[in-house]
């Protein structure tokens, strides 16, 4: 009887261990999950600025995550789709940008300051535009914009993918004509002038190089967009054979190129101010910081 009870006992005993053993295993594969989940970054166009940055990053950070290339719309994709689940995702963003207006995001801090620092976008054109076309010119050096402005644009294109960037552009224009009357308040309208701009196809590349072009052709331009990365674009901008761009950001996506091509090129100064970058998360994630994220 007693070698029974102590039998019984024994049993009772491994099966609370090993219950707790069951237990534990499960939390480590919970942890496991988790730790997954967050072990990739998802990034956007190879070489461009963005994608640059966050490699730094990752490095800086010394982060145990794989930063993962794709375009806008499909890391858009993941992180809508991780957001209807509520999962954890850790994104390349940047604003402006329609995202924060649709959803509930946060900017991880990044305490080295590598991918947030605040930016400019630029407007750069060729040299003898001034003399070329100078009603081009003048309205290149005025178009100054708001994030807010951008944003709207986007929106409107971005969250309905029914809409054109065009149409989105045209819309922004009639419910803004103070702000683009300003622009274009004292310039000369042309008649049979061409003019040739580079843009990349990002969403916020697209607003300003529409609002642009519409305004350009109200005051008689043609107006030519050809679809360029951002090292061709600066250097078909200095050979002379494109007109300008809206699209550089600086620091970041045209950095390199403006030191290599900067001295033949005209930099007509910030188009919009107050841009930024980083690595993004859903509001429901619970870090805040780059450095919370895992490391090797
Ligand atoms: N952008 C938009 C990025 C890519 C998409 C201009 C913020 C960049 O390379 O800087």
């Amino acid at each position: 009887m007693r070698k029974l009870i102590i039998t019984l006992l024994a049993v009772i005993f491994v099966m609370v261990l090993s219950a707790c053993g069951t237990n534990n295993d499960t939390d480590d594969s919970e942890n496991d999950e988790k730790e997954l989940d967050l072990d990739k970054i998802f990034g956007i166009e190879p070489g461009s600025g963005t994608m640059n940055m966050a490699e730094e990053a990752v490095k800086e950070y010394n982060l145990d995550m794989e930063l993962i290339p794709s375009s806008e719309p499909a890391m858009i994709t993941e992180l809508e789709e991780a957001i209807k689940e509520e999962r954890p995702i850790v994104v390349t963003l940047w604003q402006p940008h329609w995202t924060f207006d649709e959803y509930d995001l946060k900017i991880l801090d990044d305490p080295k300051k590598i991918i947030g620092v605040e930016q400019k976008i630029h407007t750069i054109v060729r040299k003898g535009l001034k003399e070329e076309h100078p009603s081009a010119y003048q309205f290149l050096e005025n178009f100054h914009w708001e994030v807010e402005d951008m944003n709207a644009v986007m929106a409107m294109f971005g969250q309905d993918k029914n809409v054109e960037p065009r149409d989105a552009a045209k819309i922004w224009i009639e419910d803004n004509r103070e702000k683009a009357d300003a622009w274009m308040e004292g310039i000369e309208p042309v008649e049979n002038e061409s003019i040739e701009l580079a843009y990349i196809e990002w969403d916020t590349e697209l607003s300003s190089t529409n609002v642009v072009t519409l305004l350009l052709e109200e005051l008689g331009y043609n107006v030519k967009l050809t679809p360029l990365d951002m090292g061709i674009t600066f250097e078909s901008i200095a050979r002379g054979e494109i007109d300008g761009t809206l699209i550089a950001w600086l620091p970041g996506g045209a950095s390199t190129y403006m030191e290599q091509y900067g001295d033949d090129v005209e930099d007509l100064g910030p188009n919009l101010e107050g841009a930024r970058q980083g690595f993004v998360v859903p509001a429901y994630m619970d870090i805040d910081s780059m450095e919370d994220l895992p490391v090797k």
